[in-house]
Order: C-alpha cells, then structure tokens, then sequence
C-alpha cells in the first residue's frame, strides 16, 4: 500500500526514517534545502529533490515544495518526522487532500492535542489523570478566576491553550499577583499563539517529566511501551532521557499505559504518540501530549525491541499492529544523550566543519546521526547532531556502558556538548536517579 515515502524532515531522523523505509522495501525520497545538498544521508536516499534555500520558512516548512517534491516523485506517503511540519494540522489534512498518506495521526487527532485545553478535556474523558486545574478556559470575571485559584491552592500556574513545550506559562505564588497574570498570559497568549485561550493548573514545584510511548492502529487496536524520564533537561529542551523511568512500578506502569492505550482508543488515534506527565510524589499528572515520532524514542526501542519507526509506517498503510500488550516486555535500562553542536557551557550554538568523527561501540552501544568526517553542521537548524544510546541489562550498566562511550566518541573541529554530558553521566544525584525537572540547571549548569 506503501512504495515511495518523502522525507519531509533533515539530520538525524531522516536518516533514521530512511534506515526503515529500507528494512520495509519502501523506497524513499530526502527533501533538502541547499545548507543540506551535501549530506551523506542525501546521497543514500533513493531519489531526493532539493526544496528550496537555506532558511526552514522556504524549505522543510514549505508546504508547496514538499507537495512538490511528493508529486515528482510519484511517492504515495509522506512521513514529518519531529519539529517542522509534525505536528500541523493543516499540513496533515493538506497532504491526504492530496491523494498522499501522512505517516502520523489524523489531522482532527493533531488539532484536538495542539489545543492544550481540548487535549486535556479529552484526556479527563478517558481517565487518565490530570494536574488539578480549571475546568476548561478562563474566563475574564475576577472574582470567578480569584476563586478557581482559591480552590485549586497556591501556587498555580497559568498556560495558554496554544502554548506547550514551556511556551506561554506564567507561575503563581499569591493571590494579589493573579489577577495581572491572568490579563498579562492572556494577551501574550494571543500575540503568540493568535489564540488568548488560557487556563489554570496547580503548580507542581518538584516534578519528574515521565512520558509514555503509544502506538495505535486504524483497527482499533492500542498498546503503550513504557515510560521514559527526561527530567534532565535546560530551558525546556531535553539533554538525557532514559528508559524505564527510575522507581516507576510494573503496576503504575501498567495502570497508566493502558489508560493512554484506552484514549487512543476512544479518540481514533492512529500512529505513535507520547503522553506527557509530570510525576510527583508517587503520581502521575497529564500535561500535554505529542503527536509525532519523538527525539528520545530509541531509548524507548532499546528496551522493548519494538522499531516506532517502521511500527509508524505500517500502521500509516492500514496494517494492524502484530502484537498484543502482553507480547511487550520491558528488557533492561537504555539511556540517551543528545549530542549537539554547542559550547558545553555557554550552550551558544557552534556550527562548522566536523575534522574528525569516530563513533563508540561495543556491547548495547547506538549511535543515530548523520555527521561524519568532514561533515559541515549548517548554522540555520537547531545544534542536535546526532544521539548517543546505551542499553544494559539494568541502568548501572547502561551509565557504565555510555560511560565507556562517552570516552571514545571524538567529534572534533567544533564545540560539542560531549563534556557536559561526560559530567551529568559521572554526577552523584544522576546516577542515584535523585533528580526532578530543575536538578540539571541547578547542579551540573550553572547558566540556568
Ligand atoms: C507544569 C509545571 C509544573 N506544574 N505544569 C513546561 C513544559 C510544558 N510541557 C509544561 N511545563 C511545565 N508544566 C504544572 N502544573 C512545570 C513545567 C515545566 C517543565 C515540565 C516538563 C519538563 C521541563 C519543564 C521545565 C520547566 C517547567
């Protein structure tokens, strides 16, 4: 049903997707712009076309050239990958307009999870837990927004609807600060977002960030695949992930797994998704949830042997999933470092001419990137140039293997985060798992 897929994505992933498009006998198109012509991952593509100039907004975001790119090519799918067109809604209903398959959810399931607030309604539809909050949309009279702020407890935190990813957020510690937070989200809300649809949650001050993997067919069949932690992170952008997440039980694992599955069910979610949660004090709170395939999904295919990707793909042909839940077992620990091209300690962007690339190996050791010898990072996209993943039998051997791997990766000629990561791997509280959302900015950076 499938034989010619479009890469509508660059770097890494479109490697990745290219690497299973081959295992299937699907042939594959790249798209690059002209910063990316001499890709290696380009030159292996099967065909490629190039879609425009450096610039994102006149290449990988434009929709015209890589509906273009689609019809040259006689392709019949086009997968987004992460970031760019992923998670557009107008895009995924664009390309099946078309007469194309988009490898991802349906374009009513991606406008239903870009609305936080009907994300959330949807979730408390299918009972998975949620952070205590408003019900639905602030309105504008005080006295109603003084007391929903009363009722849930300080400190609260106000989100726009059209936000997420940590866009859009104001903290609250006291009621005589709410009222000019609320006008001030609001209006920053609908400058951004062109949407001034705002609500409330209670702010949760020590959270873990543990997501669940889910994959959901056109036939009504549903099945998570664990949780990842990726709590380390800066600014909003994660630097390690691991998976299982440390301390999470079999039983809570399976309670909330199947309610995501559940969900997936009740809405007709087709493809892989993430649930996103905050995880405090033994519980777990529904925050948003991701519509595409993710940056730390290896971690998630190391310790199930489950390949997303080509799952993403055949479930995009209308092809049931092959397994049940009670065929998925989590095997072992896997854990992820991005490795960007980046000041260790400024995290000021440093793009240029990769001199020397040796990539580890050895037991339990993946390296997904595209760079190699010579390889010149362009400066337009963001600094992730590949990822580090290490599996084990349990973490300690995982941290000792990405250790180990951590020693003999050589990128040289620019600046990586390679020894940032060397310092969060040999940190104390890392490694005794004791951390929450904020622990990388206030212990191992100090450019919080
Ligand atoms: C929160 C929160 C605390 N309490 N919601 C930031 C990213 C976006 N996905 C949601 N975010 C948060 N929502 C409540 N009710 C703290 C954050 C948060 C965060 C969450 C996950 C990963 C990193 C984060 C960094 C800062 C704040």
């Amino acid at each position: 049903m499938i034989n010619k897929i479009v890469i509508a994505n660059r770097g890494e992933i479109a490697l990745r997707i290219q690497r299973a498009c081959r295992e299937l006998d699907i042939q594959n198109v790249a798209v690059y712009s002209e910063a990316d012509r001499d890709a290696l991952y380009v030159k292996l593509a099967d065909e490629s076309v190039c879609i425009g100039p450096a610039s994102a907004a006149q290449s990988y975001l434009h929709i015209p050239a890589i509906l273009s790119a689609a019809e040259v090519t006689d392709a019949d799918a086009i997968h987004p990958g992460y970031g760019f067109l992923s998670e557009n809604a107008d895009f995924a209903e664009l390309v099946e307009a078309c007469g194309y398959i988009f490898i991802g959810p349906t374009a009513a399931n991606i406008r239903t999870m870009g609305d936080k607030v009907s994300a959330i309604k949807s979730m408390q539809d299918s009972n998975v837990p949620c952070v205590p909050g408003s019900d639905g949309v602030l309105g504008t009279d005080d006295e109603t927004n003084l007391a929903i702020a009363q009722k849930i407890g300080y400190p609260i935190i106000i989100k726009a609807s059209g936000g997420g990813g940590g866009r859009g957020m104001r903290v609250v510690h006291t009621e005589s600060a709410l009222l000019n937070a609320v006008v001030l989200t609001r209006t920053e809300a609908g400058a951004t977002f062109n949407n001034p649809d705002i609500y409330m949650e209670k702010y949760l001050e020590h959270p873990r960030h543990v997501e669940i993997q889910v994959l959901s067919d056109k036939h009504g069949n549903a099945v998570h695949l664990g949780e990842r932690d990726c709590s380390m992170q800066r600014r909003n952008q994660k630097v390690v992930e691991e998976a299982p997440a440390p301390g999470i039980t079999e039983e809570q694992r399976n309670t909330v797994g199947e309610r995501c599955a559940e969900a997936c069910r009740q809405i007709g979610y087709h493809g892989a998704g993430t649930f996103e949660f905050l995880y405090e004090n033994g519980e777990f709170y529904f925050i948003e949830m991701n519509t595409r395939v993710q940056v730390e999904h290896p971690v998630t295919e190391m310790i199930t042997g489950v390949d997303i990707v080509k799952m993403q793909i055949m479930i995009a042909a209308g092809e049931p999933l092959p397994f049940t839940q009670d065929d998925i077992e989590i095997k072992g620990h896997a854990i992820e470092c991005r490795l960007n091209a980046e000041d260790p300690d400024t995290f000021m962007p440093s793009p240029g001419r990769i001199t020397q690339f040796h990539a580890p190996g050895g037991p339990g050791i993946r390296v997904d990137s595209h760079v190699y010898n010579n390889y010149v990072v362009p400066s337009h996209y963001d600094s992730m140039i590949g990822k580090l993943i290490a599996h084990g039998a349990d973490r300690d051997e995982a941290l000792a293997r990405m250790s180990s791997a951590l020693g003999e990766i050589i990128i040289d000629g620019i600046k990586t985060n390679i020894p940032l990561h060397r310092r969060i791997i040999s940190d104390h509280g890392f490694k005794s798992a004791e951390f929450d959302i904020h622990y990388l900015e206030k212990n191992i950076t100090n450019t919080a």
